[in-house]
């Protein structure tokens, strides 16, 4: 921790300025199944077609119930690399934000620059929408195959540089489904730097 990560200060309440939470303390990382959260919106690793499937995607659909199905009909798909949002229907979550990450081939299809405009095109949508907490599973991690190693290191990386140019959202949290996945980040925090470091 520098102390000197004054990016997002704020006026307080006087019009005092004063630093508010560094960039390191604004990511959270956990283990634990992202449908129970207890935060303003959650990320689901969607398909283009944004009406359901398996993994975090299905778990999600299950837990909101068949008003998110009607919801995300209405939206007509969503491209690879891009985000939309619905409300969160029976989640504790008010929304949640759809994502399309990369099926992982062998890199050489632009799956990085995908994969970062997921978390890139979800931020903005939780800063334009006023949302304090939001949390991300491992998009392209499971059934799209994309290196867990590899996928912690751009999800790290996009958002503290979101996060240093935006007081919103307030906190990211990263719900890892499993050990493996939560190594992965704690390794790709561990290393991220600041880029004026
Ligand atoms: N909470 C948090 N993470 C979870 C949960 C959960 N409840 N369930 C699974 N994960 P995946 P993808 C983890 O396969 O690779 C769907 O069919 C999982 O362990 O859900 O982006 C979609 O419709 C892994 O680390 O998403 C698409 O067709 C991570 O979430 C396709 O799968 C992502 O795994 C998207 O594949």
């Amino acid at each position: 921790m520098t102390g000197r990560d004054f990016t997002n200060a704020v006026l307080g309440a006087g019009g005092v300025e004063f630093p508010s939470m560094t960039v390191r303390d604004r990511i959270e990382i956990i283990v634990g199944d992202i449908t129970g959260l207890d935060v303003d919106a959650v990320v689901n690793a969607a398909n283009s077609s944004l009406l359901g499937g398996g993994g975090v995607d299905g778990a999600i659909h299950r837990a909101a119930g068949p008003g998110l199905r009607a919801e995300c009909r209405r939206l007509g798909g969503c491209p690879t690399g891009e985000a939309r949002i619905t409300s969160g229907h029976r989640l504790r979550a008010a929304y949640i934000i759809h994502a399309v990450g990369p099926v992982w081939r062998d890199g050489s299809g632009n799956e990085a620059a995908l994969l970062a405009g997921c978390y890139v095109n979800s931020l903005r949508l939780a800063a334009q929408h006023a949302i304090g907490r939001v949390a991300f599973p491992a998009i392209s991690c499971g059934i799209y195959r994309y290196p867990v190693d590899q996928a912690a290191e751009i999800a790290v990386r996009e958002t503290a540089a979101f996060l240093a140019e935006s007081a919103l959202p307030e906190k990211v949290i990263f719900a890892c489904f499993d050990e493996r996945v939560h190594g992965a980040y704690l390794a790709a925090m561990r290393d991220w730097k600041p880029a004026d470091e």
